[in-house]
């Protein structure tokens, strides 16, 4: 892809000593995992308050379970996109850098991403609600499944009025207040906590760039918004990276 990285730009990813990735759902559209909102995203099809609520769940557990074996359906096919493996390949360039997402879909780990913030869960594994319990089952006993204590199982992922796991949040917070450059890619930026983040960076003086095909909530306040997909652009970044770190290298 053919990207015109300004001048700024480019220095800033020549400087940079620490640097935050902060990715949502349209990070894994070219995996062919569905956005939420959008034309053809979820919520499109699905009422959120039906389907991503702890209410929902004890209403109706077996709608909600199904909603999710079907998400798993759909995630255990697909594979990372080269977006995911761009990201993967960046640590090693910086004194420090940290990922966080919003996906559940597990798939920067898949692409060889070690240490993940995971600020929404992972769809792939299950929770127990009385005992805490936790488990990568995929195959149950029955159906809507219980833990061995007898408990209600539920995927482990974040729902609407539900806490964030605080270890993650709070690193995520931390990481984001300190670093030089945040990158916030393929996320609508309207689910909090997580949409305050980019706001945290800024105050904390990051450059702050944003890599979607469309304008976001975020979009005013960023310095730099690279229109398209993160597929495209994500490793059309990762060779300037290259070149312009391995130079900045040698010549110190
Ligand atoms: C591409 C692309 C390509 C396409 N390349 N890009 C008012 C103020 C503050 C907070 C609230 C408030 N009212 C309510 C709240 C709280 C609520 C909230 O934020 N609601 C807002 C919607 C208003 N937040 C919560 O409840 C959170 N908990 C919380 O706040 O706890 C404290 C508290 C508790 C009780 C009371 C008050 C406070 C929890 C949020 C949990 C979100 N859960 C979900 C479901 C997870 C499980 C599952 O997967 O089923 O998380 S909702 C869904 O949205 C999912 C996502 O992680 C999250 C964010 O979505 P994301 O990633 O941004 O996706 P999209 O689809 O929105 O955007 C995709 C983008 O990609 C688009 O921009 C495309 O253009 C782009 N794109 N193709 C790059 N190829
Ligand atoms: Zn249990």
């Amino acid at each position: 892809m053919n990207i015109a990285f300004s001048d700024r730009f480019l220095n800033m990813l020549k400087t940079a000593r620490r640097v935050v990735v902060s990715t949502g759902a349209g990070v894994s559209a070219e995996s062919g995992v569905p956005t939420f909102r959008g034309a053809d995203g979820l919520w499109k099809k699905f009422r959120p308050e039906e389907l991503a609520t702890f209410e929902a769940f004890q209403a109706n557990p077996q709608i909600v379970w199904e909603w999710y074996q079907y998400r798993r359906e759909i995630i255990h096919k697909i594979k990372p996109n080269p977006g995911h493996y761009a990201i993967a390949q960046m640590p090693k360039f910086f004194e420090a850098f940290d990922l966080v997402t919003q996906n559940v879909d597990g798939l920067h780990r898949a692409a060889g991403s070690e240490d993940v913030i995971e600020l929404h869960g992972n769809i792939m594994r299950n929770k127990c609600v009385d005992c805490g319990g936790l488990n990568d089952d995929r195959e149950f006993a029955q159906f809507p499944p219980l833990c061995r204590c007898g408990g209600r199982l539920r995927p482990d992922v974040v729902w609407f009025g539900e806490m964030l796991p605080a270890s993650a949040l709070e690193r995520a917070e931390k990481v984001s207040t300190s670093c030089d450059i945040f990158f916030s890619v393929g996320t609508s930026g309207v689910v909090q906590p997580a949409a305050s983040l980019p706001y945290l960076a800024r105050r904390g003086g990051a450059f702050v760039v944003e890599i979607n095909p469309e304008p976001t909530e975020l979009t005013y306040i960023t310095d730099e918004h690279f229109v398209g997909r993160s597929g495209e652009v994500l490793p059309a970044i990762l060779e300037k990276i290259k070149s312009v770190r391995s130079r900045s290298l040698t010549a110190s």
